[in-house]
């Protein structure tokens, strides 16, 4: 609207050559330039997607075993308890050398899949030397997996 104004303006200011040549491009401009400018507001103020993340260690990180502290991060929900069936809650799992769990799975217990349904946020355990992948999988208080989108998995080597 401003610029149909603006474009009226130079009309009745007589410039009729400067109408002609270009009331419409800059118009366009302005409209998209605007559209642009609501939409990146709209995607600041939206909801953030839950994630999980590795706050330690960090993706293609060199750590000196066999001890390797994890330290889990999530946001967008919260961690409780097993039998928390609260909407948003869920507790961490760390999957060594394994993939995340699919949606709706019960993640397995054995010594490649550790589960934190007290609700800690770190632990340490114990790795060969050599390359591995960590993934964390957040769950609900029966173990069904959130999925992959609730998942993290890094590559970290043990020396
Ligand atoms: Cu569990």
């Amino acid at each position: 609207m401003k610029f149909q104004i603006l474009a009226l303006a130079l009309i009745v200011a007589g410039s009729v050559n400067a109408a002609e040549k270009s009331p419409k491009v800059p118009a366009v401009t302005e409209t998209v330039n605007g559209k642009a400018g609501s939409v990146t507001d709209d995607i600041a103020g939206a909801v953030k997607v839950p994630s999980v993340t590795f706050i330690e260690p960090k993706d293609g990180a060199v750590v000196t075993g066999p001890n390797v502290k994890v330290v889990f991060g999530v946001e967008g929900m919260k961690v409780a308890k097993v039998g928390t069936m609260d909407a948003g809650t869920g507790h961490h799992h760390l999957i060594i050398d394994g993939g995340p769990i699919k949606r709706g799975e019960v993640v397995p217990t054995d010594a490649n899949h550790l589960h934190f349904g007290q609700g800690q946020t770190e632990t340490t355990i114990q790795l060969p030397k050599g390359k591995h992948s960590l993934t964390m999988q957040f769950a609900d208080g029966t173990h069904k997996s959130y999925g992959e989108m609730m998942s993290s998995t890094i590559h970290i080597t043990v020396k």
